[in-house]
């Protein structure tokens, strides 16, 4: 088995994303079968606890007070409720809940107060969680991880060059900085990016190369297509090909071989055929349940066919590797 490295150069990268996509394909999963369970599949569900009106400027963004979306602004969501739907998304089959209180650029002291119950809720009905509530300073890294917090999600993006042509009301530091301070907490890193938001094939493979070689490689690693959002300057830019977003995945998994890959924002605009050849690539999570954040994911009902058709247990993995230890 290869150890996993940390010192990624760009050049091999690159050179990775140009080999015929077929010997990628096979390369990324023979590696992605030597690590983890081919047929098995992860399952999140995500909740938006704060809805709109974030100060930030990311092109992307449904959320940002910026660009006219047409979304109207909510404030922090009661924790009856998160906990109802944390129980909703656990009958469903979710084993980790993400909360995202994503229009904010970062959390007050006070807000934090608000979030640590609902993190301790849903800990208690026996789900990992993971929250996104933008930047953190160390010190809230570790009261978040005091109130049994697994997992923090925060995305650097795009590559670290791209970085200016999407977002200008903070800095891609800024971003490296959080990670730092979350992992410094000892909690788990979820961090990815975004495809589709007129990157080159370069700036894929810096952004992975940003990924791969932070001291550790994150735990979970979202690969999102840009869901478009009128309003925003992104709305009508092109998508890349099926075959640039299934190679993206493969370089992940290969820079990556431990991370938990997740096919995340976008599948609705992905077919069966595409979503097969992710899995076949190396992804091995989804987000499950009608909507992401804002915008609208498929529904339960066709990941269930999808998963039987592909011959995919979507239970937890860790689970499944628990069992077969106390058998
Ligand atoms: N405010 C928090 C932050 O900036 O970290 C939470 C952001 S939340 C919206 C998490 C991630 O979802 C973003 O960092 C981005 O990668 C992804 N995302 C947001 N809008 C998206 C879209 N329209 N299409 C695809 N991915 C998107
Ligand atoms: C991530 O990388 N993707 C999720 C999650 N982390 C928080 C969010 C996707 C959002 C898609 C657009 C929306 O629904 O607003
Ligand atoms: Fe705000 Fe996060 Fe959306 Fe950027 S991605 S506008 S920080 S909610």
């Amino acid at each position: 088995m290869i150890k996993a490295r940390n010192d990624w150069k760009l050049d091999e990268i690159k050179a990775l994303f140009e080999i015929p996509f077929n010997d990628l394909l096979f390369k990324a999963h023979s590696i992605h079968r030597e690590n983890f369970d081919p047929n098995q599949v992860q399952v999140s569900s995500l909740l938006n606890i704060k809805t709109g009106a974030c100060p930030e400027d990311c092109s992307y963004c449904s959320q940002s007070s910026k660009y006219d979306t047409g979304l109207e602004r909510e404030k922090l969501m009661e924790i009856d409720e998160v906990l109802q739907q944390a129980q909703n998304a656990k009958n469903k089959g979710a084993t980790r809940f993400c909360m995202g209180a994503a229009a904010w650029r970062n959390p007050t002291d006070k807000s934090l107060d608000k979030v640590i119950p609902m993190i301790q809720g849903v800990k208690a009905m026996g789900m990992e969680t993971c929250v996104t509530l933008g930047m953190l300073s160390p010190k809230q890294a570790s009261t978040l991880k005091e109130a049994g917090l697994d997992y923090y999600n925060h995305n650097i993006d795009t590559s670290k060059e791209n970085y200016p042509n999407v977002i200008t009301s903070r800095t891609f530091q800024d971003r490296l900085d959080t990670l730092a301070a979350v992992k410094d907490a000892n909690i788990s890193v979820c961090s990815g990016g975004i495809l589709g938001m007129g990157e080159t094939e370069t700036d894929r493979a810096s952004m992975l190369q940003s990924l791969a070689n932070l001291e550790q490689h994150p735990d979970s690693v979202p690969i999102n297509l840009l869901v478009p959002i009128p309003g925003t300057p992104f709305e009508n830019i092109k998508p890349p090909s099926e075959s640039e977003f299934v190679r993206t995945i493969a370089v992940a998994r290969i820079l990556m071989p431990k991370s938990v890959v997740r096919l995340s924002a976008g599948r609705l605009d992905m077919g069966e055929g595409m979503q097969a050849l992710c899995f076949f690539a190396g992804a091995n999570s989804i987000f499950y349940g009608e909507q992401l954040l804002t915008t609208d994911n498929p529904t339960v009902a066709n990941d269930k066919l999808l998963f039987s058709r592909l011959g995919i247990n979507g239970e937890d993995y860790q689970q499944s590797v628990a069992q077969e230890l106390t058998l």
